[in-house]
């Protein structure tokens, strides 16, 4: 896999990719100690999605990450420190201790919208966010992450017909780890690649290989690229595997053997190790120096968690419901008036050309998309990764003739 990121970029993405493992794994132990309050989520496996697509994305733009994105928190600028004392529930978290697990945000500067527990719900959210940038002139593109599970509901559906009718700015990852809970995809869905599923709406798609973190970072660049020049959304079926169960209260004995046994050989970190040193991108001695970096990192930042109070119980009804405490504005980049009664119907900053038309859709080349075509649900993870290295536009789907061409 050839990639156009600096050497500095690719460093960049094991750094992130390693510090979101090892905090992970860091807050195992601390959840064995019954330190961490509520569930553990795990995105062993997963960390090159979460990174790669996060690192495609520009400062202003907005991203929605859910339960196995921290890597994308962390991409995003949030610190460790951020995580554990959130999940440790303590009075310096981003929420001051009022919720848990990676449920915040920070809509003022990084952008980020906290999760939604409701698989799906986060769509509609990111599109509304897509089309209100449009009107108040700002290129912006945003982004969010579900799973296999997740696109089996309403919202997912309801909200994908609204990005790709609106042609939003929006890039969604269908985050394909073969698994809902204890339910394998092809009990949910009689579907080889979830990717078609934005077929229905007539988006563009990709599939990538979501081990293979060159390949994400540069799939989501290219989404990134078209949804911003207003070509509407995309959605990106990464393939992957749940390496842990659902939260760490999951032992996960559903899960073949054989089948953790073959992902494992493709682990997206091991990978990656690998592609660092045939490219020689890096050194024995600039690894130690990262991996003791984010040892350093993590150890303080635990330190630091662990020596946080608890949130003060005569504070528990502060900051529950807003009575002034914070103003969220929206960020004008363009005069407010003209897009505000009664001009109202001044056109967009940013205009669509013919809203949800497939038919004026700009033509793109096959070179356009990169996709690794892999083995339906993982089954055989190694004719996928063959595969990978394949570059193919998804086909559009099939349509009819319009009643213009068609005579009526
Ligand atoms: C609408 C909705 N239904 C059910 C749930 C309960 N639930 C939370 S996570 C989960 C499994 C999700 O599986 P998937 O979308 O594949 O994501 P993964 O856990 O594999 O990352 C379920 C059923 C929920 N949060 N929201
Ligand atoms: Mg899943």
């Amino acid at each position: 896999m050839t990639s156009a990121l600096t050497r500095e970029q690719h460093l960049d993405l094991y750094y992130f990719m390693r510090l979101n493992r090892e905090l992970e794994e860091q807050m195992v132990r601390l959840f064995r100690q019954n330190k961490i309050v509520g569930g553990l989520y795990s995105s062993l496996g997963q960390e090159a999605i979460s990174v790669g697509t996060a690192y495609a994305l520009s400062p202003g733009d907005w991203i929605a990450p859910m339960i196995r994105n921290i890597g994308a928190l962390l991409v995003r600028g949030f610190k460790p420190r951020d995580i554990l004392t959130q999940h440790m529930a303590r009075h310096t978290s981003p929420t001051l201790g009022k919720d848990g697990t990676s449920h915040f945000g920070d809509l003022k500067s990084r952008h980020v919208v906290s999760p939604i527990s409701m698989l799906g719900d986060l769509i509609p959210v990111m599109t509304g966010i897509a089309m209100a940038g449009r009107y108040l002139g700002q290129k912006i593109v945003t982004m969010t992450w579900i799973g296999d599970g997740g696109t089996s509901t309403g919202a997912f559906h309801e909200g994908l017909n609204l990005a790709a009718v609106q042609k939003a700015a929006f890039v969604l990852i269908v985050e394909n780890n073969q698994w809902a809970y204890s339910t394998p995809v092809k009990r949910q869905m009689p579907l080889r690649d979830l990717a078609d599923r934005a077929r229905a709406y007539g988006m563009k798609s990709a599939i990538v290989d979501g081990n293979d973190v060159v390949a994400v970072e540069r799939t989501a660049r290219e989404a990134v690229a078209h949804a911003r020049a207003g070509h509407g959304p995309v959605l990106i079926e990464a393939k992957t595997m749940r390496m842990r169960g659902h939260a760490q209260h999951d032992s996960a004995e559903y899960v073949p053997k054989e089948m953790l046994e073959s992902w494992k050989k493709r682990d997206p970190l091991d990978c990656y190790e690998q592609f660092l040193h045939q490219n020689k991108l890096w050194d024995a001695k600039t690894k130690k120096e990262i991996d003791a970096r984010i040892a350093r990192e993590i150890q303080a930042d635990v330190e630091f968690a662990e020596n946080s109070p608890f949130p003060p119980p005569e504070l528990a009804e502060q900051g529950v419901y807003c009575a002034g405490c914070h103003t969220v504005e929206a960020d004008w980049k363009r005069p407010k008036e003209e897009v505000m009664p009664p001009r109202s119907s001044v056109k967009p900053e940013w205009p669509i050309q013919d809203y949800g038309d497939l038919e004026a859709a700009p033509k793109r080349t096959a070179k356009s998309f990169v996709h690794g075509r892999q083995a339906g649900n993982g089954t055989r993870p190694t004719a996928a990764s063959k595969a990978t290295a394949k570059s193919k536009l998804l086909k559009k789907p099939a349509r009819a003739p319009s009643p213009a061409k068609a005579g009526r």
